[in-house]
């Protein structure tokens, strides 16, 4: 098992369309495994293939709270059925989008049909957090982030803060502790 890192937003790799997968064979467990690692690691409770830079449709998700059993998911080749018509608000964060965290509406309820672990098929009736998570991590399949469903204002003051903040971290490790250091290359 292993820990990937994270692409963090503003990466145009974030904004690529995952391609389906054609066999759950044990590679794909690999990957799916390492991203779980990952997800725990990080922490977070849902992670796409894409965060750690794999333009494939897999997610991986465990929505159990501290001190519950762990509860590993893992979708492969998700697709959402029927979406309730009733939305509702929820804050949502994304480990791609570290420390912001914002509403967004979306469907209350949904149904997903996916492959598993193993590559069988099955149909889940998803509400509550569940719905959320599939929703935010099917959107990162389409290259889609939470930060998409905002204002362009709050999207816009977001990315800029994010820019801003790996411009610094990138000086930091070019051994430049100033972030008003105008040194070229920095
Ligand atoms: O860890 C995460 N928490 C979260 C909270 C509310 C709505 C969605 C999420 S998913 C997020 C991890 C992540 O970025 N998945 O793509
Ligand atoms: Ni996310």
């Amino acid at each position: 098992m292993a820990i990937l890192p994270i692409i963090i937003a503003p990466d145009p790799r974030l904004r690529q369309k995952s391609a389906p997968v054609e066999r759950v064979d044990d590679e794909l467990r690999t990957l799916m495994d390492d991203m779980l690692e990952t997800m725990y690691a990080a922490p977070g409770i849902g992670l796409a293939a894409i965060q750690v830079g794999v333009p494939k449709r897999v997610i991986v998700m465990d929505l159990a709270g501290e001190g519950e059993e762990a509860e590993p998911r893992f979708f492969v080749n998700p697709e959402i059925i029927n979406p309730s018509t009733k939305t509702t608000p929820y804050e949502e964060g994304c480990l791609s989008v570290p420390d912001f965290y914002e509403d967004v509406e979306r469907p209350i309820s949904c149904r997903v049909r996916y492959l598993d672990y193993h590559g069988e098929e099955q149909i889940l009736d998803a509400e509550g957090l569940l719905a959320v998570c599939i929703q935010h991590e099917m959107d990162h399949l389409e290259g889609i982030l939470f930060i998409d469903h905002l204002s362009r204002l709050k999207r816009e003051r977001i990315l800029k803060k994010l820019k801003k903040e790996q411009k610094f971290a990138t000086a930091q490790e070019d051994g430049c502790g100033d972030p008003a250091c105008n040194h070229p290359g920095h």
